[in-house]
């Protein structure tokens, strides 16, 4: 029998990786894997080496990068609908491999303080964060879903970096990216994911509270 195993911490990009379960309607065992001692022990770091979540480990085979996990999972359980048909597989690859490389790190790095000289703009892969900014809206002004019409698993890797870009300042509140991210926090399997890193954040701040571990 398959067996999917997912490790996270309520607090993280693992955020990402528990929409796409939910989407897929995968059925998983949960791993929380707390930061420090033991997201950077020898353990975890059997699963990923770079002692970051999250992960899945589904019938022995692990998979880390959240976009991997959303194409992965996409593939994995193809009845949930999220992998791209022939004619959506240009936009699909195009914005997923998108989503992972220019756009986070043009938001990592504007968060960091860090833009390029525009003399430098030409070496750096993403250009610089006003660029991937427009270019991103300009595609979401024109789509209601990265495909098109019908939403995709590369919709749940842009679309909480949208989401997450909108709530936390680190994107600006374009009106294309208002209505994209309402449309994805609508979905049943955004709801049901974010109750459950909501609960499991609620709890362990309460623990903290009264003085037990994490
Ligand atoms: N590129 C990775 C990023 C994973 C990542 O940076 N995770 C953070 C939490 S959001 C983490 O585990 N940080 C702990 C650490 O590096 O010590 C992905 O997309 O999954």
């Amino acid at each position: 029998m398959s067996r999917l195993i997912f490790y996270t911490n309520p607090m993280s990009r693992g955020q990402i990786a528990r929409w796409a379960l939910e989407e897929a309607g995968a059925e998983y065992e949960q791993r929380i894997v707390e930061y420090g001692p033991q997201m950077k022990g020898p353990e975890y770091l059997a699963i990923n080496p770079m002692g970051k979540v999250p992960a899945i480990v589904h019938d022995g085979k692990v998979v880390t990068e959240c976009a991997a996990i959303c194409a992965y999972l996409a593939d994995a359980f193809p009845e949930a609908g999220l992998g791209p048909t022939a004619q959506e597989r240009a936009d699909y690859y195009r914005w997923m491999f998108f989503g992972a490389g220019p756009l986070e790190q043009a938001v990592t790095n504007r968060s960091m303080g860090w833009d390029a000289a525009p003399d430098k703009q030409g070496m750096v892969g993403y250009g610089s964060f006003d660029l991937v900014v427009d270019t991103l809206a300009g595609w979401l002004e024109a789509h209601d879903y990265i495909c098109g019409d019908r939403f995709t698993a590369a919709d749940v890797y842009v679309g909480a970096q949208v989401d997450w870009g909108l709530m936390f300042g680190t994107l600006p509140d374009r009106p294309a990216f208002a209505a994209y991210a309402e449309r994805l926090r609508a979905r049943p399997a955004y709801i049901r994911s974010k109750a459950v890193d909501t609960g499991l954040i609620e709890a362990a701040k309460a623990r903290a509270a009264e003085g037990a571990p994490a």
